[in-house]
């Protein structure tokens, strides 16, 4: 016999607290390096050490997902090549691997990360799972892109809006991607709004002077910015920004990421003359201990949905020179925990950069500000926001029978 999500709750973990409501949860993500696979991989780990069994699906290991856990189990979903494919059917892939995973694990729940393609995936998986008569809700999170640009696209727009439709539970990262959402898409569910979060064990102020006399001999200012290096991330901003505090205080720029934009940046830095002073990084793990060693952190974007980078650099005490768009203003508190301005606005942003690194009593207060605002999203309190919504979504599905 089928045993309901609830049974299967209660009977796990239990040896745990006698109270304990333990989930079996399914999550989907992308397993890159930013912004929702980051968000999805560091809760699932949290959940997992909640007591929580948690169950990772993705076409390649997500990169946060390091070390081995027992209640962490990891899934890949592999799309067979064939020649009429042209373009390999992930989303049909991921949507097998997603029946046999609940089926064989006994999955409570399913929780998406980013729409595309996953949410339609899941609903799919749902479908060809109630037709076998086994029910399971499934939460999709928006994260930004997925919404603003890439679901914007005529192509995907109607599957995006039917998937987010026919989710059990929608959460978005900021009020800002919520109104988005809601302005761009006919959304006819409550969406929830549950912030990103940070670990401030691993995101936090350290001591790393001999790293930091590597990088500025001279005791320059330490700049410093982190992406994908995407056109949306204005990274061409970040260098005039730069080339302008230069003019005025000796200062190095640390480039942290990869991407598209980054052969065409280190041009821009050659033709300007500043190459000397600005180093490229590439991708790293030890994040934090980069963020440990910089004055500002810079972040011009053209949207972010909420600014995952900017909050773990504000949690290593870096104040922030940012835009004012989509959800930044809602982490970057302008005149408090560094300075918002315009899209574009690459005047605005260098004085503020030059103001704030030539004031050192502003910069001490901003610091102080800057950890303070970053406690506000520790994951300690953002991860029951995510366990409260998985009961009451499991509860209402439970209560509604929907297995339609
Ligand atoms: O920034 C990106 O292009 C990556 C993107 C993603 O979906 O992986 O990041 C988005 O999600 C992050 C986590 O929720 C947010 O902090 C970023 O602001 C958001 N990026 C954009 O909206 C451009």
């Amino acid at each position: 016999m089928q045993q309901t999500a609830t049974e299967n709750c209660l009977t796990q973990n239990s040896f745990f607290n006698p109270y304990f409501y333990s989930m079996k949860i399914g999550i989907v993500c992308y397993p890159t390096y930013g912004g929702s696979g980051v968000v999805a991989t560091e809760l699932g780990k949290a959940l997992a050490d909640k007591g929580h069994f948690v169950h990772f699906i993705a076409y390649k290991q997500p990169a946060r997902l390091e070390s081995f856990h027992e209640r962490i189990f990891y899934h890949e979903v592999s799309v067979s090549t064939y020649p009429l494919f042209d373009y390999p059917p992930y989303e049909s892939a991921l949507a097998g691997k997603l029946v046999d995973v609940i089926e064989y694990e006994n999955l409570d729940l399913l929780h998406v990360h980013y729409a595309i393609p996953h949410a339609a995936a899941a609903y799919m998986a749902k479908k060809i799972l109630a037709s076998k008569n086994r029910c399971i809700p499934y939460i999709t999170t928006l994260h930004g892109t997925d919404i603003t640009l890439v679901g914007r696209d005529e192509a995907f727009r109607p599957l995006v809006a039917f998937s987010i439709n026919e989710s059990d539970g929608i959460t978005a990262v900021s009020n800002d991607l919520k109104l988005q959402t809601q302005q761009n898409f006919n959304i006819e569910k409550e969406i929830v709004v549950i912030p990103n979060f940070i670990d401030l064990k691993r995101f936090r102020k350290s001591n790393k002077e001999h790293f930091k006399k590597a990088i500025a001999p001279n005791g320059e200012k330490i700049l410093i910015h982190t992406s994908n290096f995407r056109k949306v991330k204005r990274v061409d901003d970040v260098v005039y920004i730069f080339e302008n505090v230069l003019k005025k205080i000796p200062a190095k720029l640390l480039l942290v990421g990869d991407g598209p934009e980054r052969n065409h940046i280190e041009q821009l830095c050659r033709n300007l003359g500043i190459i000397d002073n600005v180093r490229f990084l590439g991708k790293q793990d030890a994040l934090e201990e980069l963020l440990a060693l910089a004055d500002l952190f810079i972040l011009p974007s053209e949207y972010e949905s909420f600014g995952l980078a900017a909050l773990e650099a504000m949690a290593c005490m870096v104040p922030v020179i940012s835009s004012n768009a989509g959800g930044l203003s809602e982490v970057n508190m302008s005149g408090e925990t560094g300075f918002t301005a315009d899209v574009g606005d690459v005047k605005a942003m260098s004085n503020f950069a030059i103001e704030l690194l030539s004031n050192d009593v502003m910069m001490q207060e901003f610091k102080q500000n800057a950890l303070t605002q970053a406690k506000k999203f520790e994951l300690k309190n953002v991860l029951p926001m995510y366990e409260n919504y998985y009961e009451k979504v499991l509860k209402e599905f439970q209560l509604n029978k929907e297995c339609k």
